[in-house]
């Protein structure tokens, strides 16, 4: 490593003990003060680079938080629940049947990326043999089911009608909270009495017009009084709530995760359960495919509820990259993504993918979802480039990403065109899409 690597690596490394709460990493420090799913995945990821033991810990604690129906929550509360809005409180989950009671969660879940991380775990268990290798041989053997019960519960509750593609209730659900992609669902949204709410998130950014507005945390928070109104029963939620959106996004990460888990399992002889997550991944994958416009070449969400196809030129549209499958069109995805309305605009300051388009009506320079590059996204395509073989888009998102995440403020998103750092500093997930771009192949 030469001494930026090296700073970059330990500044990383600080930035993940800084969030260490003991057996959580806070998503950040200030702005989110809890564990989320999904940032836990890729916490995990970063801190497999560093240290096995506290990966597991991690991935231990957020599966303490599922509920009895085999759902991972998207948010496990801390105590710090005031620097925070919505807080454990506001949920309501306390009457959810399926919570356990002992739990303080959220009632909703995040993409499936958790097995992803378990494949890192083994990994560097792998390359660091000894106590490493034995806790995560161990850890997989001893938690392969309530992971697979995860995607089992995915698979089947949230894809009643076997579409091979996953609804969604929230936008948080997607993670892609404030995405064009929510626009038209949302519009029809019209919430009705929400007691008085104070928000913490705009006090921890530095231009509020980042975050999403109050009319849209109204929604938000109809939806989830809607959810706690039928005590989170997965049935009931279907019946009551006002978004119901087929997420092409998280269903390509339900297909690539399921093999992933489905390989775990081959590999401590669990080859039924293998077979039964192949098969989803599987109909996921094709359920994922099945969205695509064949005229744009891109994915496309669901809208339920008005009987719909949501087409918005976001990082979603890429869901197939994500899921793997047919060459032809992951080619034509390949050569979409690096062109001239993604990575390729000309006025990025680094050619990594926008999660808008620059040249689609909805982009938004520095406001969250709608435009903003994510650096722990950018992993996730590198890792799923590395998975089919395919090095030099690998090898592009690694190098920029790498000059990005150099400024050291592990920025919870970049503006596109001047690289500023905008939303959380010392995000968690950018501190371990650092750790392991920094580990990965290419090192230098
Ligand atoms: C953002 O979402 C939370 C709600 O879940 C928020 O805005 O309060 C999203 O970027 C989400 O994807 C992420 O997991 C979370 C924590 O980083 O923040």
């Amino acid at each position: 490593m030469n001494a930026h690597s090296e700073q970059l690596f330990h500044e990383a490394v600080e930035v993940l003990r800084a969030n260490d709460l003991g057996t959580m990493t806070s998503a950040a420090p200030n702005l989110y003060p809890h564990m989320w799913s999904w940032d836990a995945a890729f916490v995990a990821i970063g801190l497999a680079r560093v240290n096995v033991p506290r990966a597991i810990q991690e991935l231990e604690t957020l599966l303490e938080a599922q509920w009895t129906t085999g759902m991972i929550p998207h948010i496990v509360f801390s105590d710090n629940d005031t620097g925070y809005f919505p807080g454990y409180d506001r949920w309501n989950t306390s009457g959810a049947s399926a919570k356990p009671d002992r739990v303080r969660s959220s009632g909703i879940c995040q993409p499936p990326v958790h097995a992803i991380a378990l494949r890192h775990i083994l990994d560097r268990g792998r390359e660091n043999g000894g106590a490493d290798l034995r806790a995560a041989e161990m850890f997989i053997e001893q938690t392969f089911d309530s992971w697979l019960a995860w995607h089992r519960w995915l698979a089947t509750v949230r894809d009643p009608e076997e579409t091979g593609l996953i609804e969604i209730h929230h936008g948080w659900e997607s993670g892609c909270d404030n995405s064009p992609r929510w626009d038209s669902p949302y519009n029809r949204v019209k919430p009705g009495m929400v007691p008085a709410f104070v928000r913490r998130d705009t006090s921890h950014v530095r231009d509020t017009s980042e975050r999403p507005d109050d009319g849209e945390y109204r929604k938000y928070l109809w939806l989830v009084q809607q959810m706690a109104s039928v005590g989170y029963d997965d049935k009931k939620v279907m019946q009551t709530v006002d978004f119901r959106v087929r997420d092409v996004f998280f269903s390509a990460i339900l297909a690539a995760a399921s093999d992933v888990l489905a390989d775990l399992g081959l590999e401590i002889g669990r080859d039924e359960s293998a077979e039964e997550l192949r098969k989803i991944a599987a109909h996921f994958r094709s359920g994922v495919l099945s969205t695509i416009d064949p005229v744009t070449g891109l994915a496309r969400d669901f809208d339920v509820l008005a009987e719909e196809w949501i087409a918005t030129e976001t990082i979603a549209a890429f869901a197939p990259l994500i899921s793997g499958g047919d060459v032809e069109v992951l080619n034509r995805q390949r050569a979409i993504i690096q062109g001239p309305r993604w990575m390729g605009h000309p006025a990025l300051r680094f050619a990594l993918p926008p999660s808008t388009s620059p040249l689609s009506p909805e982009f938004r320079t520095r406001t969250y979802w709608r435009g903003p590059i994510w650096p722990f996204l950018n992993l996730l395509f590198g890792w799923a480039s590395a998975r089919d073989g395919q090095q030099e888009l690998y090898s592009i998102l690694r190098t920029l990403s790498l000059e990005q995440l150099g400024d050291l403020t592990f920025a919870e998103y970049y503006e596109p065109f001047t690289g500023e750092p905008l939303g959380s500093f010392a995000q968690a997930w950018t501190a371990a899409a650092a750790l392991e771009w920094l580990g990965g192949r290419d090192a230098s």
